[in-house]
């Protein structure tokens, strides 16, 4: 059996960018009935910044939720929430002491962060990849989807295994990154050039999966576009089109050249018209599952199930780690 993980921030709202790689993984899970699917609320990776404690609470729950919302099947999947397996930390704390610290400050992530912070970054922020390879590494783990910007923390994770293998002998699987090019990245709907992102100042920039319906539509019906009038897919010359069609693929399931077949002879305000029809009829269905799992005790079940299962894997594998590594008492 081929096992695969994935880990979200809990960090705010959902727009519709997160959502896109959350239908990925649901999409995963469809073509993939045999894979074991642990799926992990990354709530460690989230206070690498100052969070509010309530916030935090909320956001991490909303979330678990929505992964279910979205279609994950609860019964085959495994979802926990970080911070109750604290293999974690445990493990995370070992490839820290494996990882020299100029590795660690060659992550791309790092340097971009690290110039973002006015007021001084956290230590954590730094040793935040090596907690990421601990994640990944408890579990013989086969399959990491990763996107773009998730890369060279995969790469180091890969790197710090052999590392350890090779000094203590066999103890972790190397995992490959699991690449996938649904769901390509959405554009900010009034800045095409940037990525669709919830800390954006301008909320007219992005659809949260829980806008409501006329907030959504309106939302597509303002996108920025550009003064051509003919609908084709050209991320250069037409960045705006070009996002609009990317989000219509990716949710419709239709592929892009389906599209600008379909729309030839459309003026920009039909197709954005449709468009936010789609939209609409996505997400308004998946808010009301979302409701609905709040509100029931559904969600603690599945979490308990979730944290239990990877305690069970990780346990096993940090004892074998601390024997390996000669610490602790012999047993
Ligand atoms: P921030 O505003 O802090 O940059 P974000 O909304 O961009 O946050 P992240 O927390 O950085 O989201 O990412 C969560 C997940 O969603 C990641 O897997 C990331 O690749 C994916 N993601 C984020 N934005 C987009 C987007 N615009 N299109 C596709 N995927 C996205
Ligand atoms: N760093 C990732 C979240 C993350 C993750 C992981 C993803 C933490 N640990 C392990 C895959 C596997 C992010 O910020 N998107």
């Amino acid at each position: 059996m081929k096992r695969l993980i994935t880990g979200v921030q809990p960090s705010g709202i959902i727009t519709l960018g997160n959502y896109s790689t959350i239908k990925n993984v649901v999409k995963l899970q469809k073509d993939n009935p045999d894979f074991d699917f642990l799926i992990f609320i990354a709530d460690l990776h989230a206070i690498t910044v100052n969070q509010d404690r309530t916030k935090l609470r909320q956001n991490i729950r909303n979330l678990a939720a929505m992964y279910i919302a979205c279609g994950l099947d609860p019964k085959k999947t495994h979802l926990f929430i970080q911070s109750e397996v604290p293999m974690h930390n445990q493990l995370g704390y070992v490839m820290e002491c494996i990882a020299p610290i100029g590795e660690l400050e060659r992550m791309t992530q790092y340097k971009d962060k690290k110039v973002k912070q006015v007021n001084g970054i956290n230590t954590s922020l730094l040793t935040y990849p090596a907690l990421m390879a601990g994640d990944i590494l408890l579990y013989d783990i086969d399959f990491v989807p990763v996107g773009d910007d998730q890369k060279q923390h995969l790469e180091l994770t890969r790197n710090l295994a052999e590392r350890f293998n090779s000094r203590f002998g066999e103890t972790f699987k190397i995992p490959e990154p699991l690449i996938s090019n649904v769901g390509a990245r959405i554009m900010s709907l009034n800045d095409p050039h940037k990525k669709m992102s919830k800390s954006d100042p301008n909320p007219k920039s992005y659809i949260s999966v829980l806008d409501d319906e006329n907030i959504i539509k309106n939302r597509i019906r303002q996108a920025v576009t550009d003064s051509e009038g003919v609908i084709y897919y050209d991320v250069e010359k037409k960045p705006g089109i070009s996002n609009l069609l990317n989000i219509y693929s990716f949710i419709s399931g239709d592929d892009i050249n389906t599209i600008v077949e379909k729309y030839q002879n459309a003026t920009y305000q039909q197709f954005k018209e449709d468009l936010a029809e789609i939209v609409a009829n996505e997400l308004i269905p998946v808010q009301k599952r979302y409701n609905e799992i709040l509100k029931s005790d559904i969600l603690d079940q599945i979490l308990d199930e979730g944290r239990d299962y990877a305690i069970k894997l990780a346990y096993k594998k940090i004892m074998k780690v601390y024997h390996k590594m000669g610490i602790g008492r012999k047993r």
